[in-house]
C-alpha cells in the first residue's frame, strides 16, 4: 500500500514536471516580452518623443508612456532587441531614466515645457 502511494506520487511529479518543462520551452520560442521603465518626461510632447523614439526601435511592437505616472511600458521581441537599446533610445531623445541621465545638450535642447529637470516642473 505505501509502495503504491509512493509510486503515484513519483508518477504525478514526472507529469507535473513535464509539464513545467513544456511552459518553459514554450515561452522560450515566444519572443515577445513587456517590460515596465520609469521615464522622465512632462507633457504630451514629451510622450510623443518618448514613444516615437522607442517604436524606432527594431523589434519594439507597442510603446505606452504615462505623463501622470511617468512609466513607459514597452513590449518587444525578445530576438530582436532587449531592454538596453530601449533604454539607450529613451535617453538618446533627451529623457532620463532611473539609471541613466540623458546628455545634457540633448535635454538642452528640448522644448521649454518638456524640461522636467527643472524645479516646479511637475505641475505641467
Ligand atoms: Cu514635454
Amino acid at each position: 500500500m505505501k509502495t503504491f502511494f509512493l509510486r503515484r506520487s513519483w508518477q504525478r511529479l514526472v507529469v507535473v514536471s513535464a509539464i513545467i518543462a513544456g511552459c518553459t520551452a514554450a515561452s522560450a520560442f515566444s519572443a515577445d516580452k513587456a517590460e515596465t521603465i520609469k521615464v522622465s518626461g512632462n507633457c504630451g510632447s514629451c510622450k510623443k518623443r518618448i514613444e516615437k523614439a522607442v517604436k524606432e526601435v527594431q523589434g519594439v511592437q507597442s510603446a505606452t508612456w504615462d505623463k501622470n505616472t511617468k512609466m513607459l511600458a514597452v513590449k518587444f521581441d525578445d530576438s530582436k532587441t532587449n531592454l538596453k537599446a530601449i533604454q539607450d533610445k529613451v535617453v538618446s531623445v533627451g529623457h532620463d531614466i532611473e539609471t541613466t541621465k540623458a546628455q545634457d545638450a540633448t535635454y538642452a535642447g528640448l522644448p521649454k515645457c518638456c524640461k522636467y529637470r527643472e524645479a516646479g516642473a511637475k505641475t505641467h
